[in-house]
This record gives C-alpha cells, structure tokens and sequence, in this order.
C-alpha cells in the first residue's frame, strides 16, 4: 500500500522536493533490478544427461541445438565429415572381420580381396576426402554384398555401431566429390558433400569426459551437461552432481539383446538398469526430477519386425507379445520403474527416437512443461 502511495507522481509531488523523488525513483529501479537478478540466477536450469555408453546422449544435445536454431560452426561440420568418413571405414572392417569369423560365403568371390583391402586399413590414419574417396566404391560393393548383409544380420554377436547401415545406406551421397573442373560455380575444392543434419545425428564419437552446452529458451538459460557413459567415464559423474534440475536418463532400448563393449558379455539393458538405480535412489537427487528416456524406439521396432531376436530369450519373465512395440515397450518401462525405492518420487518417461528431430521437439515441449512447473513448485516452496 504504501509504496503505491509513493509511486503515484500526483501524490508525491505535494510531500517531497523534486531531488527527493528522483532519489525514491532511482531507489525503487535499483530494488526491481536486483529483484530481476536474483529471480534470473534462480531460473537456471541444470539438466544433465546420463545413461550408458550409446544410450543417445550426445544425439539428444545436438538435437537441442537443431531445434533451437544454432548452427554448427563450419569447423565443427569439417570434423564431423571426419568422423563420418571413420564410421563407414571401421563399420565395414567389423562387418568383413565378423563375416570372415562366421565363416558366411560371399557372394561374389572377387569381394573376399576388396574385404582384405579394406581390413588392411590402419585405423590410425588420418581418413581425408581423398582417401575416403578411394575406399568409397568397395565399400559399397561389399555392402551389396549378401555375405556381408547376412554378417549385418547377426550385428548381435559382435560390436557393430547404429549408424553404419544408414551411412553405408548413403554411400553414393557421402562419397561424391566434384572436381574443381567441373564444378558449376567454379569454386575451387568442387561441392563435395557436406553433412546434412541428418548425417551430424548419426555421426557417432564417444565422449571423453563432461561438455556442457548451455540455450536460452524463454529467456531462461538451459546448461545441458553431457557426459561419456562408458564404465571407465562413469567416475567423472559425480563432478556435475551439484546445483542439478534435472536428469534425462536414456536407455537405449533396441538392446534388450546386445552385450556390453566393455566386457562383451554383461546385457546392455541390465548395465544400463544397474546405473538407474544407483541414480534414481540416489538421496543427492532427491528433490531432482528424474526423466526416463526408452530411446531408440526406430531399431527397437525394426528388430522385433525383424523377427530374428526374441526379448524372451534374454528375459525369460517376459509375457506380452514378441512382436509387438508396446508390450515391449511396456515391459522395458516396468523393468526400469521397478528399481526405483521410494514410492513417492515421481518418474517421468518418453519413447524417444533421437535422431528424428520432429520426435524430439515434441518430447522436448513435455519435458521442458515438466521442469519449469516443477521448478516453479520448488521456487514457491522455498
Ligand atoms: N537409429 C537411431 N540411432 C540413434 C538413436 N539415438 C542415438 N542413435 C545413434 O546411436 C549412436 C550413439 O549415440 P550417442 O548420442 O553418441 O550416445 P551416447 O554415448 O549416449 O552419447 C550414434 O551413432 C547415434 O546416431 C535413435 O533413437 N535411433
Ligand atoms: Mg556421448
């Protein structure tokens, strides 16, 4: 009431002297500021991203920069076609190798000399345009290959990363090279390839320790932490534990039949369940809200259209139908939520497809929805 009174210029013209009022002015700008502040300081938002090693994590922090509209600098584009050019080349290493392991024919003979060029590829070396290039067309020969689609086929019993099959899938696109001659615009390098959104999404590097990368959505500043998920990362966790809003778990949830890189043979899923709950009951994270993320919805669907896998044959307790995504899904949910102790924490949880920017955005609405009403909650708590 009575700073109403003051504020009203009529009222205190008549009880204070022109420099008096200008000090109250001055005074009550000072007090909205430092209202403002502190107000902003408390609306950070801290998300971090935890989950096993090829959970999605990474994927997940270069959709928020897609969705939100800042660009990948061309440097950060030039290293990402590096690394898209090591995924096909180890990819088809692992495919040749596993192929030859398995003792699966080829189809056509000539492919088992271009398999042995391609394992004698020296992972060390530095994979340029131009040697990338060279490779290119026996790449994608031995992927037409069936001897090499049937080693795909049974990916399960080795190592093999998500993404080949779909650069494998793109290799005409990713190899094209013009050269400066017949360039159209006469550029000097040629419009060789550069990579799509799409590309960067599946490009897979494992992280080495903890980036963070923060976005102001609705003026408020999101810091999202990301960390390397692998056993020996996991000790670097706990160095982000402090100030958190919120944490995204994701699970990779196509890998209900796949075993660890680490040791090669702990299931993924229960590595991955074992992980959740030393966070979810965790007591540091008490009054954290906890999102489930069951990602990889894509593969997961295509592996069980595939019929050749049986989630009963890794969880022999489960009852719904083999070939259908939401009994699966389902379970995977109940797997997850039953570790969790205390009744009264709320879990959140979506079916994401990282690499489908439309999916995200839509997931990404919910959960920012869930965070700030929770944090509004707890700031009108406090
Ligand atoms: N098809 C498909 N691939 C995915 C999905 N999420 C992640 N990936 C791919 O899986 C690999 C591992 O993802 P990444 O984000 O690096 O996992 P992180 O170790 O948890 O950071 C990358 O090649 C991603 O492109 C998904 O939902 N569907
Ligand atoms: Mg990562």
């Amino acid at each position: 009431m009575a700073s109403d009174m003051f504020s009203c210029p009529c009222c205190l013209r008549f009880k204070f002297s022109p420099e008096e009022i200008e000090q109250r002015y001055r005074s009550q700008e000072i007090d909205k500021m430092i209202e403002k502040e502190k107000h902003s300081f408390r609306r950070q938002v801290k998300l971090l991203l935890l989950g096993a090693g090829e959970s999605g994590k990474s994927t997940f922090l270069k959709q928020m920069r897609i969705i939100h509209g800042i660009k990948f600098e061309p440097e950060l584009i030039r290293e990402y076609k590096q690394v898209i050019y090591q995924n096909i080349v180890k990819g088809m290493k692992v495919l040749v190798d596993a192929r030859n392991k398995l003792d699966i024919p080829w189809e056509h003979p000539v492919n088992n000399d271009n398999g042995e060029y391609i394992l004698k590829y020296d992972n060390s070396l530095v994979l340029d345009t131009r040697l990338f290039t060279h490779y290119a067309p026996t790449l994608g020969d031995l992927w037409k290959d069936s001897g090499i689609k049937r080693a795909f086929e049974r990916r399960r019993e080795f190592q093999l990363s998500d993404s080949v099959q779909y650069f494998l899938d793109n290799i005409d696109r990713i190899s094209r090279v013009v050269s400066p001659q017949y360039c159209p615009y006469h550029c000097p390098y040629g419009p060789d390839y550069i990579p799509t959104n799409r590309d960067i999404l599946h490009a897979r590097k494992a992280t080495k320790g903890i980036s963070e990368f923060t976005i102001p959505i609705h003026n408020i500043p999101f810091r999202f932490v990301d960390v390397g998920g692998q056993r020996s990362q996991r000790q670097k966790w706990f160095q982000c534990f402090d100030s958190v809003t919120s944490i995204l778990f994701l699970v990779s949830s196509s890998e209900f039949d796949q075993v660890l890189v680490e040791d090669r043979k702990t299931n993924r899923l229960e590595e991955s369940r074992n992980i959740f709950d030393t966070i979810v009951n965790n007591l540091i994270f008490r009054g954290v809200s906890i999102i489930l993320f069951l990602n990889k919805t894509d593969l997961l669907a295509e592996k069980l259209k595939s019929g050749e896998t049986s989630i009963r044959w890794f969880f022999p307790d489960y009852s719904g139908d083999e070939k259908k995504l939401a009994d699966v899904q389902t379970f995977l949910l109940e797997y997850f939520r039953s570790v969790k102790r205390d009744p009264k924490k709320p879990l959140f949880y979506h079916f994401t497809t990282a690499v489908d920017t439309e999916n995200i955005k839509v997931v990404f609405n919910a959960v920012k929805d869930t965070i700030l009403h929770r944090n509004l909650e707890s700031l009108m708590l406090q």
